[in-house]
Order: C-alpha cells, then sequence, then structure tokens
C-alpha cells in the first residue's frame, strides 16, 4: 500500500461535501459519511443504497453530496461500487475513489453476497458499513447486527423475550475470512482513527471494507448531543473494538484492559432500558467470549 499521510485537525480538508441533508440531529450516520468524504474529495464517485443517508440526501431534484453520486437498491451497494470502478476505468477517469455507504441491513443481511463477490475479485472499492444497529430508515427493525436485548418494532420487549434475542454478526471477521486487502473497524467516537482508515483505504489499490459504529438518537434513545460520548462508552464497555485487518494480520488499535459495566453504556439508552440482571449477565459473557479470542488469537 502506498505511504498514507495521516489526518489531523491541521491537514483536514475544511471543504465539506456532504450536507444541507435532512438526517436527525445528532445522527451518527450522517456523520460518518461527512468525515469520510472530507478524506476521499470532490473527485470521489458515491453510491448509497436504499437506507437513511440516501432518503436524507437523494430527493428529487435535490442531491446533499457535491461531488457525483447515487442512490442504488438495497442490496446492490457492492455490486454498483464494482460497475461505477469498471466505468471509470473504461473512460480513463483516474484518481476517483469508489465508495459506499450502506447501512447494517443493507451490509449484513441483503447486501452481503454482492459484498462477498466483491472482495472476492479485489476490486478497487471502498465499502463503508455505517452500524446504527437497526434497520431505521423503515422504523427500527432488527438486522443481524442488532445487539442481544435491543428492542426493535420486531423484537419488542414483553414480559418472557426481552428484545433481541441473538447477538451480533461479526461482519469485520467475515471480510477478513475472505483475505481482503484491507479491513477496519472504526467509531464516529472516535473520528480521528476512523479518518485515518478511510486514508489507508484510498491509498489501497484493492478493497477495502470499513465497519464504523454510528449511533442513532432516534432508534436508540439517546439524547442528539450524545451520540459521541454512547459510541465512546460503546468501546469503554468493551461491547465494540477497533481495530484493522491488513496484510492477513488482526491488530487491535485500542485495548482498553479494563472495561467499565456494561450497563454504564446500556442502560442510558432507551432501546436497553427493559434489560433486567440476568439479560445483562448474557451480554457480559459475550463480551468475556469476543475479548478472549481476540486476546489469543490476534
Ligand atoms: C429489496 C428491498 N427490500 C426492502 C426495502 C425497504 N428498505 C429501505 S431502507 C431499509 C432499511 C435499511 O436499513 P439499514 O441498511 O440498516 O440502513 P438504515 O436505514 O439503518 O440507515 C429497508 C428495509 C428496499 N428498499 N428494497
Ligand atoms: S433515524 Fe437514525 S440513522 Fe436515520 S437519519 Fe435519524 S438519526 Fe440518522
Ligand atoms: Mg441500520
Amino acid at each position: 500500500m502506498a505511504q498514507v499521510t495521516k489526518v489531523n485537525i491541521r491537514n483536514l480538508p475544511e471543504e465539506e461535501f456532504f450536507y444541507g441533508h435532512k438526517a436527525c440531529p445528532g445522527c451518527g450516520g450522517s456523520l460518518a459519511v461527512r468525515l469520510a468524504m472530507k478524506v476521499l474529495g470532490s473527485r470521489t464517485l458515491t453510491a448509497v443504497p436504499a437506507n437513511c443517508m440516501s432518503a436524507v440526501s437523494f430527493y428529487y431534484p435535490v442531491m446533499n453530496f457535491t461531488n457525483n453520486g447515487l442512490a442504488g437498491t438495497f442490496p446492490g451497494t457492492a455490486s454498483i461500487l464494482t460497475g461505477i470502478e469498471a466505468g471509470a476505468k473504461s473512460l480513463g477517469w483516474e484518481d476517483c475513489p469508489v465508495v459506499g455507504f450502506a447501512g447494517d441491513g443493507g451490509t449484513a443481511d441483503i447486501g452481503l453476497q454482492a459484498l462477498s463477490g466483491a472482495i472476492d475479485r479485489n476490486d478497487h472499492i471502498i465499502y463503508v458499513c455505517y452500524d446504527n444497529e437497526a434497520y431505521m430508515n423503515t422504523g427500527i427493525q432488527e438486522s443481524s447486527l442488532t445487539p442481544y436485548g435491543m428492542k426493535t418494532t420486531t423484537s419488542p420487549a414483553g414480559n418472557n423475550i426481552h428484545g433481541c434475542q441473538t447477538h451480533k454478526k461479526n461482519m469485520f471477521e467475515i471480510v477478513a475470512a475472505h483475505g481482503i486487502a484491507y479491513a477496519a473497524t472504526a467509531s464516529v467516537g472516535y473520528p480521528q482513527d476512523f479518518m485515518n482508515k478511510i486514508a489507508k483505504a484510498k491509498a489501497n489499490p484493492g478493497t477495502s471494507y470499513i465497519h464504523v459504529m454510528a449511533p442513532c438518537p432516534t432508534g436508540w434513545g439517546v439524547p442528539m448531543n450524545e451520540t459521541i460520548s454512547i459510541a465512546k462508552k460503546a468501546v469503554d464497555a468493551g461491547l465494540w473494538y477497533l481495530a484493522e485487518y491488513e496484510n492477513g494480520e488482526f491488530k487491535l488499535n485500542r485495548d482498553p484492559k479494563t472495561f467499565i459495566p456494561v450497563g454504564d453504556y446500556l442502560l442510558k439508552q432507551s432501546r436497553f432500558k427493559h434489560l433486567d440482571e440476568n439479560d445483562l449477565k448474557i451480554i457480559e459473557a459475550e463480551r468475556e467470549k469476543v475479548w478472549k479470542r481476540i486476546r489469543t488469537k490476534w
């Protein structure tokens, strides 16, 4: 991979490429798109499938990307990116990063097959999954990245069943298992880390996948001015981690050593407020399992 200049507050472009959109105040997804676009720049070719980010920024005749962009089908992100990259190449366009911003549902559920194919071909594309842990655009339904215990409209919290009954699918390790050229996890709570990973993806001549945790105040039930602090708390509680996969190796970027209690993160959010002691123990046990694997195998 080419040498990558570190992104910092001094060299970050002031120019914006994603603004004026209709996302809810405090939307983590729109912040992720905005920060990524600052690093990728004006020559970027952007595709956004059906999700909140396309709903808030492509409403005819308005488009809130100032670069070249299109709204695509829900399952099609990776195949659309493949087509854009091939088209740009055939037109002789150079230095045009090709990026997609898909949600958790559009990535881990309906878009997984196209993503797997693109990674297998090592297409020169950047796939960003902004993870708000549910299908938000259609009214907060469960996806396979919805965490255990989260209340959604399809996994309600009642007396017997307390929200989602499965743990998050591990997309990062799924794409790594393909032998992808570059993959990373990130969080809008750590914007500099996220932007540096986007910069690495920009320099990578093969497929890059970046999975960014992007809180949704509306679906999570947190105040709109707590997006960043709640994103940080997920990492502090060990329920999200910042890592990279490069040259066939995993690397942890942040190792908290000790975690804050999971309740300090979860019980601040109305999507989890029904959880009891037993639920918290189940979530803690899963956390221990994940971290044991990371610490012994990476
Ligand atoms: C084939 C198909 N099925 C269903 C839909 C309806 N739909 C549009 S957006 C969406 C949810 C997207 O969820 P996610 O990818 O997590 O993005 P978010 O809305 O959370 O930003 C669904 C189900 C669709 N557009 N196309
Ligand atoms: S519902 Fe959530 S993800 Fe969608 S625009 Fe609002 S805050 Fe962002
Ligand atoms: Mg989502």
